[in-house]
């Protein structure tokens, strides 16, 4: 799918999400629902012109940068396309995160101002001191203290708004990605994007009707959530149900008992840990679910089928990246293939090549390249990551895949040392560098090791400055220690303790070797 031949030049897309709803006469039609609140299409619309204007009252211009650090409430989504009708650009930025990645991102982007969750305010406080572009931070959801409230901003603005005249190619958002080696990239998203991936995906692979109400686990600061909660439901007049709460497995079965969604949107592991948790005693916790979704890494074929038997319904498993926007490779309702990535999304197209970019023969695991008009413009002020990642229309996704001869994807691991953790990235060189802050650590290596699920989760190989002072209780205590200085969740669940590390003639530590 080409977006040029199907979308006019002069395009908003806040109007086409959000207007266009109201325009074609769903105003009065529930839109989104986050714990006991329901808001109507014209209640969306009505906060996000009120969001655009506060923005623009505060200086916010066409192209400026406004970083969301949001739970998922409807104010992340007012933000959202407030700031996207007025041509700014929203840059929703992972939750979990710490100090020190705030300052990176608020300096990176650049951004003029951050909407901020008031719980969010205490891990980003230190970093709004520190960053030179920002000049106001709104607080959504509590107190605002020495910032200002984002509620009140808005009860003041005016809830009238034009579109900005942008074009169907300007920059409407970034999504940041981490890498293996450096700091996050931000990757540049159009206004032509999430169009694309509502018309190919969304609609012809979950078959998303108005008639839906889905929920995603996953938060809309991922592009996995961004689709699944954030811009597919308003593109066919649907519902979403939101929550700002941890996805535990009880907290999303009661979100699921009551709200009763059609399609559910997880990862891996928290279809694991659900799994886990259900009550034995019941069988019809998903009994208003027509379709479950898997993405984030790879879904193992043991926990589809302990699902379907369990619950009675699919998880349909796909793969999508930030830089394509969401998923271009997937099985399809009816026709899983357990264990594979599934097939390649009408309007995308997928090869695997070798390192010279040439095609592998049919079962030959190599490079996969993905061709589809969602995919990013490039990253931000990475050149040369951008010349590494885009090849004309292709883009190299940096995983090893093989095709078999039906045609399915199936995964066979990263090309570099990244991990997937819960669906969410956790860079090796980034736990490593924070265990040899550690006063009895002299060297480290992080690689993913599989849990009782068949779920890649870190595990760090520690070289001691006194080898005999290995204990349990030292390998707690790093842990601990890890958790304490970067986002918990990329915390080693193992720790080995080993006299030396594999290394190549130039001191450069071989993980491959401590993977197998
Ligand atoms: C891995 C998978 C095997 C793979 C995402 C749905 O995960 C998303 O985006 P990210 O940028 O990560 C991308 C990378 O994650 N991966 C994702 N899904 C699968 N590997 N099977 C899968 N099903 O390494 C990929 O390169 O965080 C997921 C929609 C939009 C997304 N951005």
């Amino acid at each position: 799918m080409n977006a040029a031949d199907v979308l006019p030049a002069q395009f908003n897309v806040a109007s086409y999400f959000v207007d266009r709803n109201v325009d074609e006469g769903r105003g009065a039609a529930t839109a989104v629902i986050c714990g006991g609140r329901v808001l109507t299409y014209a209640d969306v619309q009505e906060l996000a012109n009120r969001s655009g204007n506060a923005l623009l009252e505060l200086g916010v211009q066409m192209e400026d940068r406004v970083v969301l650090l949001c739970l998922d409430t409807p104010e992340f989504l007012a933000a959202f396309w407030g700031a996207i009708k007025i041509g700014a650009v929203p840059v929703p930025v992972n939750t979990l995160l710490r100090t020190a990645d705030y300052r990176y991102l608020l300096n990176d982007s650049r951004a003029k101002v951050a909407v901020v969750s008031a719980p969010l305010l205490g891990e980003a406080d230190g970093a709004v001191t520190q960053a030179p572009a920002l000049r106001h931070v709104l607080v959504t959801g509590g107190a605002a203290g020495r910032h200002l409230s984002f509620e009140d901003r808005l009860a003041r603005a005016s809830s009238t708004l034009d579109p900005a005249p942008t074009s169907r190619d300007d920059a409407a958002f970034w999504l940041y990605s981490s890498g293996s080696t450096g700091f996050p990239k931000g990757a540049i998203h159009l206004h032509h994007d999430m169009v694309v991936c509502l018309e190919t995906y969304a609609k012809q692979v979950l078959g998303l009707r108005q008639d839906d109400r889905v929920y995603s686990a996953a938060k809309l600061f991922f592009a996995y959530g961004l689709g699944n909660a954030g811009y597919f439901p308003p593109g066919v007049g649907a519902q979403s149900v939101l929550s700002p709460d941890r996805p535990t497995p009880e907290h999303v079965f009661e979100t699921i008992a009551r709200h009763r969604p059609t399609i559910f949107f997880g990862v891996p592991t928290l279809y694991a840990a659900m799994l886990a948790a259900a009550d034995p005693r019941r069988r019809d916790e998903l009994a208003s679910v027509r379709l479950c979704v898997s993405a984030g890494e790879a879904l193992p074929d043991d926990i589809y089928t302990r699902w379907r038997e369990r619950f009675g319904v699919e998880i349909i498993d796909g793969i999508g990246t930030t830089e394509i926007l969401h998923i271009f490779l997937s099985n399809r309702p009816g026709k899983v293939k357990p264990g594979s990535s599934g097939l390649p999304v009408p309007g995308y197209e997928a090869i695997i090549v070798d390192d010279q970019g040439t095609p592998v023969p049919r079962g030959e695991i190599g490079n996969l390249r993905v061709k589809g008009d969602s995919t990013m413009a490039g990253y931000w002020n990475k050149h040369e990551k951008t010349k590494e990642t885009l090849w004309g229309p292709w883009i190299q996704t940096g995983d090893k895949y093989w095709q078999d001869e039906d045609g399915h994807f199936w995964y066979a691991g990263r090309a570099d040392d990244m991990l997937k953790v819960g669906g969410i990235w956790v860079s090796p060189v980034e736990v490593e560098s924070t265990l040899i802050r550690h006063p009895a650590v002299l060297e480290a290596a992080v690689v993913g090791a599989e849990d009782d699920e068949r779920l890649v989760k870190p595990k760090a190989y520690v070289v001691l400055k006194t080898a005999s002072a290995a204990s349990t209780q030292l390998a707690d205590e790093l842990k601990t220690f890890v958790k304490d200085k970067i986002a918990p969740y990329k915390y080693p669940r193992w720790i080995e303790f080993v006299p030396d590390l594999p290394k190549t003639a130039t001191g450069k530590i071989q993980r491959f070797k401590l993977r197998s």
